[in-house]
């Protein structure tokens, strides 16, 4: 017998949309196109699509700010990923993506390199016979791939995020690339962060693990699927093999390319590209010789060790898209010339001491900049060549004066921009222009 306090939601019952951002606003056009009455709530005062909905969608309720006791008056309550919501039952994009996608799901997530994945399986597929169509938070949101003629795959990039909300989702293949520890101001601790992404494998058909993570290859040591890693692999996975002529990615011991062919540069990339090959096998698709061309063509992203140019000898190398330690640690490790560092930003809470370790290891000099500067600087050598800068430009002008012929700049935050810019997309466009500006003419 049910309860006198049990509630049953009817569909006339509103369902809530919190956040209007991004993510927010491609749930309200989603909901909105199937006519489920809704309402949308955010905690900001202005929220960016709120303009955007009122025009496009007047009928839709704005309520500015709804306390969560009153949550419960709704039929289902979509949050945005960027808010943590202490709220039971919630549901986010991905999962009503997850109940009405139509193709088989490739699903990617990660610490770090998981837009490399994303974007490359992507192009693996596009540039053989399979279409794909590429979203989540890579940035176009998924359910605006539902508008599009249906793919022979999705590929989703997804976020711890947005996997905390998300149960219905059965990839056909499925990657958490890394772990290594980001949004420490919202998980309680490292395994609470890992846990959200190992989400991903819950209802996967078919896993590939990174055996060099330890995390992974603990949670995954007796996973059906295909492992890769930067070491030759005796179990037909992907690997790498040396002869006496280079390296080579490999299946097993199958060369499948040189890695010297590879346009993308670093350990961490090498291990993206046999990630790609990986989840490709493992989505039930032969891996051909137009899918390793693709990936051996691929240039790498914006804002991702993206060399920006080299001027009197100095490389500029921008990766504002190293919103965290650990993707700083690669992107320094990638660099194989004396460097000088820029970085600094909001810290989300994150423990600088491994940053601070690797920049008295291997870095030159260093400048920091935005709300976390500070903190970094804490964890340096008092002997380290530092230097504070209250701008971007500053920061620049800076790196330019340690720097010498022979050397990199490499700008990678270590952070997240929006203390000082609106996305690490924006940082990065603003340290490109400061840096083609500078030597203009030259
Ligand atoms: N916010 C509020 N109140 C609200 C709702 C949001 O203050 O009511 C704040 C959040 O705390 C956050 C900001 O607004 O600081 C943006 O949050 P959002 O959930 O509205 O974000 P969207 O614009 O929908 O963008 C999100 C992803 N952003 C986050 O998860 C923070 C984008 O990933 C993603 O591309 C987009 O959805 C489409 O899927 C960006 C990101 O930084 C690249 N992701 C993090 C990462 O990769 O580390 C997880």
């Amino acid at each position: 017998m049910m309860s006198a306090a049990t509630k049953i939601h009817s569909a006339e019952q509103p369902i809530l949309v919190v956040g209007l951002g991004t993510t927010g606003w491609s749930v309200v056009r989603y909901l909105h196109a199937r006519g489920e009455p809704i309402v949308v709530t955010d905690t900001r005062e202005e929220p960016p699509y709120l303009d955007r909905m009122r025009k496009k969608c007047p009928d839709v309720q704005y309520i500015a700010h709804l306390p969560v006791e009153k949550y419960k008056a709704f039929r289902e309550i979509v949050v945005s990923p960027g808010l943590a919501l202490e709220v039971d039952h919630t549901i986010g994009d991905i999962e009503l993506f997850a109940r009405e996608a139509r193709a088989p799901v490739i699903a990617i997530t990660g610490s770090n390199g998981k837009s490399t994945v994303t974007t490359l399986v992507g192009e693996m597929l596009n540039k053989s016979r399979y279409s794909a169509l590429v979203g989540g938070n890579i940035g176009t949101p998924a359910l605006d791939l539902l508008n599009l003629p249906v793919p022979d795959f999705y590929v989703l990039e997804l976020s711890s995020f947005q996997l905390e909300t998300t149960t219905s989702l059965a990839p056909c293949a499925a990657v958490v690339l890394n772990i290594s520890p980001d949004h420490m101001d919202r998980y309680e601790d490292l395994d609470a962060y890992a846990n959200a992404k190992f989400r991903i494998y819950d209802k996967a058909l078919c896993a590939v693990f990174n055996r060099d993570d330890p995390l992974v290859s603990r949670h995954y040591s007796s996973c059906e699927g295909f492992s890769f890693g930067l070491d030759p692999d005796s179990n037909n996975d992907f690997g790498i093999i040396k002869d006496s002529k280079g390296q080579y990615l490999a299946r097993g011991r199958e060369k499948l390319a040189p890695v010297t062919d590879l346009n993308l540069h670093g350990r961490q990339n090498i291990a993206n590209v046999l990630a790609a090959m990986a989840l490709v096998e493992c989505s039930g698709i032969t891996l051909t010789a137009s899918m390793i061309d693709a990936a051996l063509e691929f240039k790498g992203l914006p804002h991702r060790c993206e060399l920006i140019g080299s001027w009197k000898g100095i490389k500029w190398i921008n990766d504002s898209k190293g919103t965290n330690v650990g993707a700083t640690l690669s992107a320094i490790n990638s660099v194989d010339s004396p460097t000088v560092l820029i970085a600094g930003g909001q810290g989300k809470g994150a423990d600088f001491k491994p940053l601070g370790a690797a920049i008295d290891q291997s870095i030159k000099a260093v400048v920091l900049i935005g709300e976390d500067a500070l903190n970094i600087r804490a964890f340096l050598s008092p002997h380290k060549n530092v230097k504070m800068a209250n701008s971007l430009a500053e920061a620049v002008e800076n790196a330019a004066g340690l720097a010498e012929e022979g050397d990199t700049i490499l700008f990678s935050p270590a952070c997240a921009s929006f203390d000082m810019f609106d996305s690490y997309e924006d940082r990065g466009d603003v340290f490109r222009k400061l840096v083609v500006d500078r030597h203009h003419g030259e």
